[in-house]
């Protein structure tokens, strides 16, 4: 067993196979400056910060030919999967389905709404495309979780106190073993993402645990050469 060393206290990493990296909704419209994150009066700058993280956690675990799954928030075009109350949510210059300069806002298969190109995934690494903000709402994510025997989640992404810890506090409900990765996230609001850390790892871990990536891509330095090479599907 590989210990990570996290807050509130050491994270077990089981045998490989058994854990994934999730990356949360990396996408061009929550990260360039005029996708949807932007049209919610954000600034989308601060994204951008952890993209050379994510690359190198990303090259670790495909390296290691270790699962990765990745996620896309977005919507069928006829917006049927789409709740009215989300469309009319917030006062936006642009809504869900209105079309922008990267084609239509949370669309999928719109320019806008593709995972940026430094992470684009492989064909053989999972994707989820979610409607809500949690990964497991109207999704596949639990029956594959459970077909392959996945059972801890290695969760990165955008935006930490929203899709991120949503996903997490969701995986937690249904007995995963959560690692959140702190700065392999990112919030546009600094505060938000310190208080998200603070209440995932509060009473003893009550949602999970919180390391760096530094402590990821030792702990996976440490894996057995030969254990390694588990295919994604
Ligand atoms: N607005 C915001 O912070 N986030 C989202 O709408 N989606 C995700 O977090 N992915």
């Amino acid at each position: 067993m590989i210990s990570i060393s996290a807050t509130p206290y050491d994270y077990e990493l089981p045998e490989p196979g058994k854990f994934a990296l999730v990356i949360i909704d990396m996408q061009r419209d929550f990260l360039e400056p005029s996708g949807f994150g932007a049209v919610l009066g954000n600034d989308v700058s601060r994204l951008q910060a952890i993209v050379p993280t994510l690359e190198q956690l990303l090259a670790a675990f495909r390296s290691l030919k270790l699962p990765v799954i990745h996620t896309l928030e977005c919507h069928q075009p006829d917006l049927s999967d789409c709740p009215p109350a989300k469309i009319k949510r917030g006062h936006g210059s642009l809504k869900i389905g209105d079309r922008g300069p990267m084609g239509r806002i949370l669309i999928k298969g719109e320019p806008g709404n593709a995972i940026i190109p430094e992470l684009e995934p492989l064909p053989d690494e999972i994707v989820i495309y979610k409607p809500g903000k949690g990964a497991f709402y109207s999704t596949e994510l639990e029956a594959i979780l459970q077909e392959k025997g996945i059972t801890h989640l290695l969760i990165t992404g955008v935006t930490t106190e929203v899709c991120v810890q949503t996903t997490m506090r969701e995986a937690n409900d249904r007995g995963y073993e959560c690692l959140m990765i702190e700065d392999a996230t990112e919030s546009y609001f600094p505060e938000f993402k310190h208080v998200a850390l603070a209440m995932i790892t509060a009473q003893g871990g009550i949602i999970g645990w919180t390391t760096t990536a530094n402590h990821v891509l030792q702990a996976l330095a440490k894996l057995p050469l030969g254990r390694a090479g588990f295919a994604n599907n």
